[in-house]
């Protein structure tokens, strides 16, 4: 008779787990940050120079944040209002954010804990009651090594771009230089939301900038749309191209030929002739309340149908998806068991909390092993790196803890290389083998 495997000690698989996650370092295929040639934030300040955000007052202003001062300070109270808030300065809005959230008040939510973890982990006294002594530390930087330094503290090895070619100012700053997004530490995504989110409008645009597009899907505006899109990956090296899409989004669209068209005609043969998958988000209804900006989004349930059609009418495309409600996480992971041309990644935005990154991390792993991606940042602010990452690795040291040992006590023979090598597809080589198949 063959003895059942002594199994690991729970204490021993956490260490072995922590170090693995601490030492493997993390391709971010989702952030809004920008190459320094884009132009940065300046301090002291805080100034918008381009796109590229960064330092205390950035961190402080993150839409996030914006959306939960005005639960306590609201429009109309104590003399603010949205006209008010936006008229201020970033600093004044930052000191008017800190004084609210994090001084007269506990800043327990995930975004206030998120500055926290970020300023400590750069060796800052999170508990100062105002700004000034962070923007003092923060004039000091050089942007460019401080660049390194987030990477390093974040152990990120590669930051992924979100590129909007329909943003005037982004796509100007493109055509002016296309070597802005050369940085071996960033790579450029391709982002084209309007072409499903409003074709007429997007062809409008497309028209403007010189090619022969109209509303109609002629030859001509087929070959036209394709060639608009070669142009911007190849302008950009893109990697993949996104789009966020609204939870109404399904496929086919009986009502929205011109979408079914777009992506039959144009967008599936581009993806399959430069060999890119498409990165669906798909659940934003966006401007719910559009006096927030940009934080005035909302999430909505989408049809999970839209993916799997996608995923079984274009057998030879590839597909990145996230959702963002909560209640398409368990059928998106089913789709996945379905499709090995869907790949299912990240806790998306309001779902990038404890609770639900554990929750989503542990049904991910119970239903796909390790064939997923847990985790992208969304970082908007450059610095936020650290804490995205900080609070994902904690939630899968304990997930991947309590499955080890489940499985410990099954009778598998773990060891620490089957720990690293999961780790390593979990935080980096199932993205970049699915990039690359
Ligand atoms: O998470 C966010 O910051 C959102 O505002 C969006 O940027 C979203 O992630 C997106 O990429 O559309
Ligand atoms: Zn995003």
């Amino acid at each position: 008779m063959i003895l059942p495997a002594q199994p690991m000690d729970r204490a021993k698989i956490a260490r072995h787990v922590e170090d693995a996650l601490a030492q493997q370092p993390v391709t971010d295929l989702h952030t809004h940050c920008y190459t320094p040639a884009f132009g940065a934030t300046r301090y002291p300040g805080a100034e918008r120079g381009g796109l590229l955000l960064w330092g205390i007052d950035e961190l402080v202003t993150y839409h996030y944040l914006v959306a939960e001062v005005f639960r306590i300070v609201p429009d109309g109270r104590d003399g603010m209002s949205y006209q008010k808030f936006w008229r201020m300065s970033r600093t004044e809005q930052a000191d008017h954010i800190w004084k609210h959230l994090f001084v007269e008040r506990t800043p327990i939510s995930e975004a206030c804990r998120g500055v926290l973890t970020t300023l400590t982990r750069l060796g800052l006294d999170p508990n100062e009651s105002t700004l000034e002594p962070y923007r003092r530390w923060f004039a000091q930087q050089n942007i460019d090594q401080y660049i390194d330094k987030v990477m390093e503290l974040a152990n990120v090895d590669s930051i992924t771009m979100t590129n909007p070619v329909f943003d005037d100012e982004e796509r100007a700053m493109w055509l002016k230089d296309a070597a802005i997004g050369d940085d071996p530490r960033f790579e450029a995504v391709l982002r084209i939301d309007p072409l499903l989110r409003n074709w007429k409008e997007a062809a409008g645009k497309l028209a403007q900038w010189g090619y022969d597009v109209t509303n109609e899907f002629t030859q001509r505006t087929i070959d036209q749309t394709r060639k608009f899109l070669f142009d911007w990956i190849d302008r950009q090296k893109a990697i993949y191209i996104a789009m966020s899409l609204p939870p109404s989004f399904t496929y086919p669209d009986p009502h929205q030929v011109d979408a079914n068209q777009f992506i039959e005609k144009v967008l599936m043969p581009v993806c399959r002739e430069r060999n890119l998958p498409w990165a669906m988000m798909i659940g934003s209804r966006l401007g719910v309340n559009p006096q927030l900006g940009d934080a005035g989004d909302m999430v909505g349930r989408a049809s999970i149908e839209a993916v799997t059609n996608l995923c079984c009418a274009f057998p030879e495309n590839r597909f990145l998806v996230t959702m963002l409600s909560r209640e398409n996480q368990h059928e998106l992971c089913v789709a996945a068991r379905k499709f090995g041309n869907l790949m299912v990644f990240g806790c998306w935005w309001f779902l990038n909390n404890p609770v639900i990154i554990e929750e989503m991390t542990r049904m991910r792993l119970e239903l796909l092993g390790t064939s997923f991606i847990p985790q992208h940042s969304d970082a908007r602010i450059l610095d936020q790196l650290i804490y995205k990452w900080d609070h994902t690795r904690r939630i899968l040291t304990r997930v991947l803890t309590d499955k080890y040992t489940d499985l410990s006590e099954a009778g598998f023979r773990l060891t620490p290389e089957h720990i690293r090598k999961d780790v390593a597809l979990l935080l980096r080589e199932n993205f970049r083998n699915f990039l690359a198949p």
